[in-house]
């Protein structure tokens, strides 16, 4: 039986993927943490403050949990960590190679997630192959790059079962992004419910991989129950769903707020990072080795976030979905 204890957890991925897994293996079996404090994790399991970058402190929390996996969110993602490249290297790299070593020692799986990221301009960009170049010319990128060699290292040099994905842009309406190139995605379906407009700041056809939280959380799940002898390549999978650019997007808005208007104003930080990223991952490893299948395509994507974030302002008693 699997015992989980969560990094990050009150992130965009981790708001979900905590109540997913508190649903699959029992509220009891999942250590939802996070450095902000729990009262800021509104998941259905028992959460936790604690820093990853603490090492005894995370050690403890492992070993009283009796953890027997730890699946690794916190970071900081691409524009945050251009913001402030040091950081994100302690962060990142820090977090990792701590959260490895606590693994080794509690003999603990690890799922971390990595990203699209760690690709750069020299790879082929539509799609880019499982293995290819991997020369990002971010910081982030660079983080995600070196965390993906520490996992396959901590694998075979001490026999941690470290698995991971490689997520494209995330849209999700339950918790925002934070600090990520492809957050766009999401700025828009609250822009488009508020006040019917979006400046974006990314140009008109960037086009970027992206995917819809449910088929990311699904993807998590499936990647850790997979057996560990159909895994070839382990950190980390290209997983791919859809790709669209922010015109296309707001063309699929459209389809429920027909007044809807996007103007562009791109920020060259965020532009260039995303014109050094391919526009679509090769996923056909993950479909072989585990059985990866997406299910939301883009108007699927489009309409469900329009139910759910209609469904969070009718809770909250503020605007409508759907205007
Ligand atoms: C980001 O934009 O930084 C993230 C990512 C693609 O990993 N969403």
């Amino acid at each position: 039986m699997k015992r989980i204890l969560i990094t990050g957890a009150a992130g965009q991925i981790g708001t979900e993927l905590g109540a997913r897994l508190a649903d699959r293996y029992g509220p009891g079996a999942i250590l939802a943490t996070d450095i902000r404090a729990p009262s800021v994790w509104a998941g259905t399991a028992p959460a936790e403050q604690l820093d990853c970058l603490d090492l005894v402190a995370l050690r403890d929390a492992v070993k009283r949990f009796r953890a027997t996996h730890i699946v690794h969110l916190a970071a900081v993602l691409s524009a945050a960590a251009e913001r402030d490249p040091a950081r994100a290297y302690r962060i990142n790299m820090g977090g990792l190679v701590n959260v490895l070593q606590v693994a080794a020692e509690c003999v603990c799986g690890v799922f971390t997630p990595s990203s699209i990221a760690v690709f750069g301009p020299d790879t082929p960009r539509d799609p880019a192959p499982q293995s290819t170049l991997q020369r990002p010319t971010t910081m982030y990128g660079v983080t995600k790059v070196a965390g993906e060699l520490l996992c396959d290292y901590y694998h075979t040099r001490f026999g941690v079962d470290a698995r991971g994905l490689r997520f494209p842009g995330l849209v999700s309406y339950t918790a925002p992004p934070g600090g990520g190139t492809t957050d766009y995605a999401v700025d828009i379906f609250h822009a488009a419910l508020d006040t019917g407009r979006y400046t974006c700041f990314l140009e008109a056809d960037t086009r970027m991989d992206m995917m819809y939280m449910p088929d990311a959380i699904r993807a998590i799940l499936e990647l850790l129950e997979a057996p560990s002898e159909n895994l070839v390549h382990r950190n980390a999978f290209n997983i791919s769903s859809m790709h669209f650019t922010p015109a296309e997007l707001a063309d699929a808005i459209r389809v429920h707020i027909p007044g809807f208007e996007i103007h562009y104003a791109p920020d060259p930080l965020r532009q260039a990072i995303a014109d050094s990223w391919p526009t679509r991952l090769d996923d056909s490893e993950a479909r072989e080795q585990w059985g990866w299948c997406p299910e939301y395509e883009l108007p699927d994507m489009v309409a469900d976030m329009f139910r759910g974030l209609g469904k969070r302002l009718a809770r909250h008693g503020s605007g409508s979905a759907g205007r």
